[in-house]
């Protein structure tokens, strides 16, 4: 199965069925297939940002992991506090691979994990003195850490801490900004409430603080991306040979100060709108500076998106955006010629957080696979209203999905590529579906820009036509025929 209208309608009744009613009911207002409607509507959206029905299985995360997790962890050289018992931080700890320069421990702290490990005695009488405590022995330990942020398990909320109360306080004793971020996990229905709370905080306590000494006609920021395995470094790398100046880098390989100085800017350009939306609005009212959504996913993409952004600038940007294209487009066919043979028309389905299962898709269709189902964990309205016209009909989108009805989807269509999450991946290999981690990049990376282009396509290929899958008895007998795959 495929593309076809009515066939994904039927199959999607089919699997709801298995559901009570009630939960039925529900759980179809958050499917759609893709129809010339939908695509035209500008407005359409599927019935999201809700919470997820209890007693199935979702793939979210909570808004502690949408403050420390995606914000603030990748902010280098302060030190965040996983403040609550040891669980949160353990879990939370290394696995984004949100990668930063520096010197680990010296002036580069993004690789630790730093909790306030809460006892039971810290839940009775509260945490806030050891929390006094931990701050005087960062600064003890890390004299060059330029800055802590406070980051809210469950329990803080629960029990009533004045983490505001401390931060104060020790911000004054130790001369430094140390921030509290109410992101207790229990807020809101997913992680998507913890990313604007993470932007509140950065906007009370930061935007705007610091000057810059030298402006220039040319300055950018670099917002919602976080050099996932270096996606941020591939990306940085076109805009500078364009000429532009990135003054910022919101948030990842990024610094207290980028924070304080990147209403200097004249451009705001925004990878993850789904995370930061709510920084580029607040500069654009509070200094006036304009935004722009780009996407650096495939070399379609990019090329429209250097040119989006080259014109917001003048012809000397303009000009050398051309070349910047020019030179990196051989590069690109090189690729393509490659591995679209060996792609082409392959099945994806995706199920990835608030941004890539809509972003991603241009990186897949250059190497000419077929996205035949996607969708997010936590997207809002204006997430499904831009992904419909990226999808052709009958191309099946769903929100929050549960593990049942993603795996139902994949057997159904048949597909040769799941790319989802660390929770879902295992499942999928005893499925004998090849999968990749569209979260961490699997390990690999980056994926941004035409750098990442090229090991997006290495990387899809490697995985879909591993000589592995043919070797697994599960009903799929993998993507190439035995004989091609060297079995
Ligand atoms: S790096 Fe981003 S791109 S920040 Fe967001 S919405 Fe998550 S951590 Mo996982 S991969 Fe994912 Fe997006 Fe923006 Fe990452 S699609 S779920 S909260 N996300």
């Amino acid at each position: 199965m495929g593309l076809n209208i009515e066939d994904n309608q039927k199959m999607l009744e089919e699997i709801l069925e298995a559901y009570p009613e009630k939960a039925r009911k529900d759980r179809q207002k958050h499917f759609e297939i893709n129809n010339e409607e939908l695509i035209n509507c500008g407005k359409c959206a599927i019935k999201s940002n809700m919470k997820s029905r209890p007693g199935v299985m979702t793939q979210r995360g909570c808004a502690y992991a949408g403050s420390k997790g995606v914000v603030w962890g990748p902010i280098k050289d302060m030190v965040h506090i996983s403040h609550g018992p040891v669980g949160c931080g353990q879990y939370s700890w290394g696995t984004r691979r949100n990668y930063a320069n520096g010197t680990l421990g010296i002036d580069n702290f993004t690789a630790m994990q730093v909790t306030s490990d809460f006892q039971e005695t810290d839940i009775v009488f509260g945490g806030d003195k050891k929390l006094e405590v931990i701050c005087r022995e960062i600064k003890e330990m890390f004299p060059l850490a330029k800055g802590i942020s406070i980051q809210s398990e469950c329990p803080v909320g629960l029990i009533g801490d004045d983490i505001e109360a401390v931060s104060k306080k020790m911000s004054i004793e130790l001369g430094i900004p140390i921030i509290p971020v109410r992101c207790e996990g229990f807020r809101g229905v997913s992680q998507s409430l913890g990313h604007h709370i993470a932007n509140d905080a950065i906007r009370d306590f930061l935007m705007g603080k610091k000057e810059l000494a030298e402006c220039g006609p040319y300055d950018i920021n670099i917002i919602g991306d976080y050099n996932i395995g270096g996606d941020a470094w591939a990306s940085r790398i076109l805009l500078e040979e364009m000429g532009l100046r990135v003054i910022a880098q919101w948030s990842g390989d990024g610094t207290i100060n980028e924070l304080a100085i990147a209403h200097k800017a004249k451009l705001n350009l925004i990878h993850c709108h789904r995370s930061m939306n709510y920084m580029v609005t607040t500069m654009e009212k509070a200094y006036g500076i304009p935004w722009l959504e780009y996407n650096f996913f495939g070399p379609t993409k990019t090329a429209e998106s250097l040119r989006a952004i080259a014109a917001r600038f003048d012809e000397y940007i303009q000009e050398n955006c051309e070349k910047v294209i020019a030179k990196y487009t051989p590069q690109m066919e090189a690729i393509i010629s490659k591995f679209k043979p060996r792609l082409e028309g392959k099945k994806v389905m995706l199920l990835v957080g608030g941004l890539r299962a809509r972003h991603t898709l241009g990186a897949y269709e250059d190497l000419g696979m077929e996205v035949v189902g996607t969708g997010y964990e936590f997207a809002h309205k204006d997430d499904y209203e831009k992904t419909f016209p990226e999808l052709p009909e009958g191309t099946i989108i769903y929100d929050d999905p549960t593990a049942y009805e993603l795996e139902e989807l994949a057997q159904r269509l048949d597909i040769d590529l799941m790319g989802s999450g660390v929770k879902e991946k295992y499942v999928y290999h005893k499925m004998g579906i090849p999968f990749r981690q569209m979260h961490s990049w699997d390990y690999s990376g980056p994926y941004h820009g035409y750098d990442g282009f090229k090991i997006f396509a290495k990387d899809m290929d490697m995985t879909i036509n591993s000589p592995v899958w043919s070797l697994i008895n599960s009903g799929k007998t993998g993507s190439l025929p035995k004989k091609e795959a060297g079995v």
